[in-house]
């Protein structure tokens, strides 16, 4: 199913329309934010300059770094009165970016959330178990509307207290589940508690997941682990929230929708494009956005795109599942590695869990890796011999694979602390010594 015809059109269809609409958000920033007014003075770019879709490359990029600089509202083209809500990054350090939409940005958000929905197979007849955080986040609030939108009934859970989550999906029937890929893992090992049938209590049959970078290997576990189709939706406050992209039944790459996302990708350190299929950095232009129009938004994401066409019929570029970001990028003695591919090898790895922290520290000049994994209920801690071969058969799949020198601590099950979010996987304590 399809929610808006828009989604199969010709992309010759599509490329006018984002033109179209790219030239639009052009003149309303230069019009109205004196922040883009000045770039554009400064490199002496007008908006008619845009007269095909190629040449977004004339035009600056737009860094997280701008909007802290114009916090909260600066780069705001709407009055507040205009305004209808605000949303903000969590913003670990120093001040959280904020975001704000008007009517009608909030009317495209319900509809990309809807489209994201029936992707996933949702209908009036679904139950949604709504288990993102509500608040400042943009994941409670962004899958409420799009559930609503469809017309499910949606269960507004939020986060946390997990074995009250579970008796709501049972008691409720729940058939779509949607939560972070750690926190729907660490769900299923509490259900687990009931017993190896207890999928017999629940009635899922899909789980919309994101938010977080998430290996083939941890997906699959979701997936199996709840017996349900597993979609992946992406998206950043920055340009909507949730609903930048999805993936269908037929394919594990997320639809772009891209009436209302430009995307581009660039090499991170020229800001180059790089070939379609290539890695690079993802850039998005919101392309309808009203209240806080950006151009060229640099999301720090790792991914590649492809125009090939799709089994499901819709006609939107895809775009690979995120590889990590590129801040959480480890460099290793010289190799870098993400997080996600660390991951992939613990996935494949026998006698352990996706339970895992990573922890980057110096000895000396040196720059030390420690994986600390849990291994799984089956494998008795203390049999020595056993837990040396799994950690051996872990450290030699890191070096072949991802060529880094890596020392793996197995640890108790469970021992690890869960996230109820977003999953806080690594600790660079590099960083905080700086
Ligand atoms: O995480 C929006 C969201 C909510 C997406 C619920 C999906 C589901 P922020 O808090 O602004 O917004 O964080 C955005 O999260 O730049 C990525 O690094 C990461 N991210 C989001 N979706 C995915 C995904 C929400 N599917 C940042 N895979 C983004 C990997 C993701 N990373």
């Amino acid at each position: 199913m399809i929610w808006n015809k828009i989604e199969s059109s010709p992309r010759e269809t599509i490329e006018q329309l984002q033109l179209s609409r790219l030239k639009d958000t052009v003149q309303r920033v230069y019009a109205l934010t004196p922040f883009y007014r000045h770039k554009f003075e400064q490199t002496g770019i007008k908006p008619e300059d845009i007269a095909s879709l190629k040449d977004i490359k004339k035009l600056p990029f737009t860094t997280k770094k701008d909007l802290r600089a114009h916090y909260p509202f600066g780069l705001f083209t709407v009055p507040m009165s205009e305004v209808v809500r605000i949303h903000s990054s969590s913003g670990t350090t120093g001040k959280p970016t904020v975001v704000g939409y008007t009517r009608s940005d909030m009317e495209v958000w319900d509809e990309v959330m809807a489209r994201v929905f029936t992707m996933a197979g949702t209908t009036a007849e679904d139950i949604v178990h709504n288990g993102y955080g509500y608040g400042l986040f943009t994941g409670g609030l962004g899958m409420h509307n799009g559930a609503q939108k469809v017309g499910a009934t949606i269960v507004p859970a939020s986060s946390g207290f997990t074995e009250r989550q579970l008796m709501l999906m049972k008691d409720f029937g729940a058939t779509i589940l949607a939560v972070t890929p750690s926190f729907a893992l660490h769900m299923a090992e509490v259900a687990k508690k009931a017993g190896p049938d207890y999928l017999k209590d629940y009635k899922l049959k899909a789980g919309i997941f994101g938010a977080e970078p998430t290996s083939k290997g941890l997906k699959e576990e979701v997936s199996k682990a709840w017996g349900i189709d597993y979609h992946e939706v992406y998206g950043l406050s920055e340009i909507i929230g949730p609903g930048v992209a999805c993936s269908c039944k037929k394919s594990d790459l997320l639809h772009v929708f891209e009436d209302h996302f430009f995307v581009e990708i660039i090499d991170p350190a020229t800001g180059e494009e790089v070939p379609e299929g290539q890695r690079g950095e993802l850039v998005i232009t919101p392309l309808t956005k009203q209240a806080l129009p950006l151009l060229r938004y640099r999301t720090g994401d790792i991914t590649s795109i492809t125009k090939e066409p799709c089994r499901c019929g819709r006609t939107m570029l895809r775009m690979e599942s995120i590889v990590g970001r590129t801040d959480d990028m480890l460099i290793i003695g010289g190799v870098n590695v993400y997080p996600s591919q660390i991951e992939h090898v613990i996935s494949n790895a026998y006698g352990v869990t996706l339970n895992y922290q990573i922890i980057a520290d110096k000895k000396g000049y040196l720059d030390k890796l420690e994986i600390h994994i849990e291994v799984s209920d089956e494998i008795v801690c203390d049999n020595v011999a056993q837990m040396e071969n799994i950690k051996k058969s872990i450290q030699a799949a890191l070096l072949s694979n991802l060529y880094i020198n890596a020392t793996v601590r197995l640890v108790e099950p469970r021992s690890i602390e869960r996230s109820m979010g977003k999953a806080v996987r690594i600790i660079d304590k590099r960083k905080s010594d700086e």
